[in-house]
């Protein structure tokens, strides 16, 4: 058993989770089972690899310069607290499981998802599964935030191991959960990529599910974020880049002169600070059109070769990827998503304060950007800009009152140090968490059990298109 998970450790860490070279793989067999020559699969490699790169450099770039603001902007008003990010929800679950020699555990849970993945989607005629998830780096994260989670309501005042049993069932559950959402996310993902042949293997599939289905009635999709069609002078906003740029100079501009110059390592021999502010928020959409250019590399590369998977390989089946993915099919979205996402965000840091919350929770940029950017995308693909505005907003007030919940069930461990935050987590892992804490290990069966009924549903109401177009009618 060693053995195989250090193995599928290594292979989780330099194939899966290198999503360029992943991607390109997938796309060179694909095109292979098309027929297509040697040549044509190894250049359709190469497209997808570099195309997904430059997505990466997108949002790399966008982390790398909005993450330190939103964190300076919280440390000007001296709150230090818990951060809602990937990345420290992470952390906290390395350093608590290898508190108790358990982090190899984590590959366990892995494995035993990835597997399970594999087997649903085989057996798809029966599960109804047609999704594999293949997002390398949130595979990792979610076993280890889960594992930790459960481990610590269920087995932590132990001090011991991780039990055996829990890592099987939080392996199962983790698995039922890539496979469940992000295949109760791809008709919705059909629309929003106009039948692009993927769907969001992400940290908010329920979530994104969610905001389509509820934009619906929120909103007019005929009045998409994207066509903004204004008179007169007001018409320079048509265009995205021009909408973006002004945006966020208004928005991150003002953070920043809140912040406050001082509190900047610019260059003073080539900068005034307000020509510094703005070439800091104009880069929102400079990274908003690499990460375009991107997507639509790898995409036209992906959605055409994967043809040749899911017709001769995995009859009606799809990958489930990134969701900044999705991110190049509506690029004003994401801005709403932010905007309106930061507003709901502080009225719930806002509310803990007022009721004098024995913790506080503070916003990190990743939560804040990919998540809320995802759901108006979907929102925005049925519900036109007013479920764009409204949908973040709310998601935002929610990252922020899910995680300050869950994490009064988590804070007795100095390690620990924030949460995902994501939609998902916030609402349905959050919400885990805190019943097994109370009822035991029935929550994660259970939950594992009524997951599998979902795509059953889904088959029954849309039989005609399920493995074919994908489309709701
Ligand atoms: C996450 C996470 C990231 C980002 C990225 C968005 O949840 O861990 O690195 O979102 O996947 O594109």
């Amino acid at each position: 058993m060693e053995i195989i998970v250090s193995f599928f450790q290594e292979f989780v860490a330099k194939f899966l989770g290198q999503a360029p070279l992943l991607m390109g793989t997938i796309v060179f067999i694909g095109y292979l089972l098309l027929g297509k020559k040697i040549y044509e699969a190894l250049s359709g490699f190469i497209k997808a690899y570099v195309g997904f790169k430059i997505l990466q450099v997108g949002t790399g770039g966008l982390v790398g310069t909005f993450k330190p603001i939103i964190a300076s902007l919280t440390e000007k008003f001296g709150l230090s607290a818990y951060v809602i990010d990937p990345y420290f929800g992470q952390t906290s679950a390395q350093e608590v499981l290898d508190g108790v020699n358990s982090l190899q555990f984590v590959g366990y849970v892995m494995l035993i998802a990835f597997v399970w993945n594999i087997i649903l989607v085989a057996m798809r005629k029966i599960t109804k599964i047609r999704t594999l998830f293949i997002t390398g780096h949130i595979m990792y994260q979610q076993s280890a935030v889960l594992l930790w989670a459960l481990y610590w309501v269920l087995e932590g005042s132990t001090k011991s191991p991780v039990s055996m049993l829990l890592v099987v069932i939080t392996g199962f559950l983790v698995g039922t959960y890539w496979s469940v959402m992000s295949n109760l996310i791809v008709e919705p993902t059909q629309e929003v990529t106009d039948g692009a042949g993927f769907s969001i293997g992400h940290q908010q599939m329920f979530g994104a599910w969610l905001s389509y289905k509820i934009s619906k009635k929120l909103g007019n999709k005929e009045h998409s974020v994207d066509e903004v069609h204004m008179p007169g002078w007001l018409s320079i906003f048509n265009d995205n880049i021009v909408s973006n740029v002004v945006l966020m100079t208004i928005f991150v501009g003002t953070m920043m002169f809140i912040i406050g110059p001082d509190k900047f390592n610019y260059d003073t021999n080539k900068y005034w600070f307000p020509s510094y502010v703005f070439e800091t928020t104009a880069y929102f959409a400079v990274y908003i059109t690499i990460i375009l250019t991107g997507v639509r590399m790898f995409v036209s590369e992906l959605s055409e070769s994967f043809n040749g998977i899911s017709s001769k390989l995995l009859k009606g089946s799809v990958p489930a990827v990134d969701c900044a993915v999705t991110f190049g099919f509506s690029p004003n979205a994401p801005s709403y998503g932010f905007i309106f996402g930061f507003i709901g965000q502080l009225i719930g840091i806002g509310l803990l304060l007022l009721i004098k919350s024995p913790l506080i929770v503070i916003s990190g940029f990743i939560a804040l950007f990919f998540d809320n950017g995802t759901l108006a995308v979907f929102a925005n693909k049925s519900g036109g800009r007013k479920a764009a505005t409204i949908v973040p907003l709310i998601s935002g007030f929610i990252q922020i009152t899910g995680s300050a919940l869950v994490l009064g069930f988590l804070k007795d461990n100095p390690l620990v140090i924030g949460w995902m935050g994501m939609f998902d987590w916030a609402t349905l892992w959050s919400g885990t968490t805190i019943l097994t804490n109370y009822l035991g290990l029935i929550v994660p069966i259970s939950l594992i059990i009524l997951m599998l009924i979902i795509p059953q549903v889904q088959y029954k109401r849309n039989s005609k298109n399920y493995f074919t177009t994908m489309r709701e009618e």
